[in-house]
């Protein structure tokens, strides 16, 4: 057992004391011990009894509890708490501002074990009622249930991503042999995800345990010989399913997903005298197996083209695979440049030298410099002079770091539609990216009318983060996004796919409605960073789950092509 387990056992308890109204000396030590042990530089699995008491805060009692729980893996004292409160009521601590001492108050005076409990009490007006807690308080419970709830524990793609690589390190170092694949959600590129699902073929079953050794692993949901399940710190659950070397395609397909792609391809198979399930294609007279160790042997074999993840959504791709008419999907690789940046000029933290250098490093040719106009205060948005004077000074430095510089600017579009900066300020900058940032209530008519009028003015050659969304955090604003994809057509402005991990904006859905219609897109970071650029894949992935080929992405093309392709610089 290494020392984050350790340490996890120990912090449980202390919060199951809390919960109980234990002596709070006792849950300080428990507490002050679990920090301790994980962050402690030796291995406390490899010390004594003596060795453990000479670690500053570990007394007679501790060491011997932390002996116990090196020793056999847990100790009596943790699973008697446990037995004690339904585990349920650990979920109530991952609540956002719900601390042991709150959970312990509900526990105490209203009973309350589970979400659904609190759920109820706060509903009819209980928790204000009991003292410390407060109205106030109240709200705050509610707030964070209906979260939870909105959200229902899932996860920015990008801190999966994070997760699930560093989880299939973790376990690669016990199977070197064998391959281990995220699948689900995750391989799909989908903007969110409800848990990790890794799956592990050839590696044999010693393989559950490394898991359960994981540091990072909170609490053990299920623990079987080929599918086990745990959560992870900070809420992530992952799903690990062994299977065997012949069955890997056949597994990486079906735990791939998406549900609805697999049920369109299970009907395919059966119509065929086959059938698809995660061990292979089989036929169903005489289970002759057709295929299983690859991907791309289970689509050949139901005449299919191999379908990239990212398109598995039972969006038309059975049918285009068919037809041997899968969309060349765009890559990172395809990109040449990038619309939009900050710099110190406004809120970006690095100049634009370091930025153009970054570009460079990042494998662009061209970038934009588009820091922020005067609404935005916050930001020390640029007025007209300081704009003009940017622009000058960025083009100054065109072509260093071998990057061609577009002077631009982010032109916040005020709550009436109209343009933050004066209109000649505006035609004497290379690009203009007009975005949201205020007034993101208006009404559905009010927000459409806004950004239609963005949309015609002259200046205007991209609209930024079309919807102002932030996933798992504010909604999409009500808007007409068809007629905002029409105006767009017509006018012959870019829209964003913005790949800050929060935003992705325009969606994958908003995308492919955009590129179906003929609009021109653009994939930007908003890097307010030198180090920012990478958030581009994330980009790159929508565009793929938008089926948009290098063909419908303006930025894949040489700068002069893109250049004469922006609004202000077409003919009329
Ligand atoms: P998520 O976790 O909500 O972001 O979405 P997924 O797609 O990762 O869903 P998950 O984790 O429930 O299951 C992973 C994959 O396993 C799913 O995409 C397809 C496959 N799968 C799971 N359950 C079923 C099922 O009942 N039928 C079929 N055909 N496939 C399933
Ligand atoms: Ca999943
Ligand atoms: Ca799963
Ligand atoms: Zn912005």
């Amino acid at each position: 057992m290494d020392n984050p387990a350790v340490g996890r056992i120990l912090r449980e308890i202390a919060d199951l004391l809390e919960i109980k109204h234990d002596n709070p000396f006792k849950i300080r030590a428990y507490r002050n011990a679990g920090d301790l042990v994980a962050n402690h530089p030796h291995a406390v699995a490899s010390l004594d009894a003596s060795g453990l008491r000479e670690i500053p805060g570990i007394g007679k009692d501790l060491a011997a509890r932390i002996l116990e729980i090196t020793e056999t893996g847990g100790c009596a004292y943790h699973r008697e708490l446990v037995a004690e409160f339904p585990p349920s009521v650990l979920d109530l601590l991952h609540l956002q501002g719900v601390g042991p001492k709150t959970v312990a108050t509900l526990y105490r005076e209203l009973h309350v074990r589970t979400l659904d409990d609190l759920e109820q009490a706060a509903v009819s007006g209980r928790v204000r009622a009991i003292r410390g807690m407060g109205a106030k308080k109240e709200a705050l419970i509610l707030k964070a249930l209906g979260e939870r709830k909105r959200y229902a524990g899932r996860h920015l793609l990008a801190r999966a991503d994070e997760a699930a690589l560093a989880l299939a390190a973790h376990l690669r170092q016990h199977a070197p042999g064998a391959d281990i694949t995220p699948v689900g959600s995750l391989r799909r590129g989908c903007e969110t995800c409800g848990d990790l699902d890794i799956l592990a073929a050839g590696a044999d079953q010693s393989l559950m345990e490394a898991l359960m050794a994981y540091a990072p692993v909170e609490r053990v949901l299920a623990h079987g010989e080929t599918k086990s399940s745990v959560l992870l710190a900070g809420g992530l659950q992952a799903d690990l399913r062994l299977v065997p070397s012949e069955s890997r395609g056949a597994a990486l397909q079906y735990f791939t997903g998406s549900k609805t792609h697999n049920i369109a391809l299970r009907d395919r198979a059966m119509s065929r005298g086959l059938k698809l399930n995660e061990y292979g294609l089989f036929r169903v007279e005489g289970d002759e197996r057709v295929a299983g160790e690859t991907e791309d042997e289970v689509y050949q074999a139901l005449g299919l083209d191999w379908i990239p993840p990212e398109l598995r959504e039972a969006r038309g791709e059975i049918e285009a695979a068919e037809a041997r008419r899968l969309p060349r999907l765009v890559e990172r690789d395809d990109l040449r440049g990038d619309l939009h940046t900050h710099t110190t000029e406004t809120d970006g933290k690095d100049s634009v030298a370091a930025m153009a250098e970054a570009a460079r490093g990042a494998g662009l040719e061209y970038l934009a410099i588009t820091d922020h106009t005067q609404s935005l205060a916050m930001a020390n948005g640029l007025d007209e002079p300081r704009a003009l004077a940017h622009a000058k000074a960025i083009r100054a430095l065109d072509g260093h770091g071998g990057v061609r510089l577009l002077a631009g600017v982010e032109c916040d579009i005020r709550p009436d539609g109209s343009l933050d900066l004066a209109d000649d300020c505006l035609a004497a900058l290379d690009v203009v990216v007009a975005s949201v940032h205020s007034a993101l209530n208006q009404d559905r008519q009010q927000m459409t009318e806004r950004l239609l009028r963005a949309l015609e003015h002259p200046h205007v050659d991209i609209l930024g983060h079309p919807t102002s969304r932030m996933l798992l955090r504010r909604e999409p604003s009500a808007v007409d996004i068809e007629a905002v994809v029409a105006a767009a057509v017509r006018y012959r402005v870019a829209l964003e796919i913005n790949s800050q991990v929060h935003r992705l904006d325009l969606s994958d859905i908003h995308a492919r409605l955009a590129r179906d219609l003929g609009a021109p897109i653009v994939i930007s970071s908003d890097a307010h960073s030198r180090d920012a650029f990478g958030v581009l894949r994330w980009g790159v992935v929508v565009a793929r789950r938008a089926w948009l080929e290098p063909r419908d992405v303006l930025n894949t093309r040489p700068f002069a092509e893109f250049k004469a392709a922006l609004r202000r610089n077409r003919a009329r």
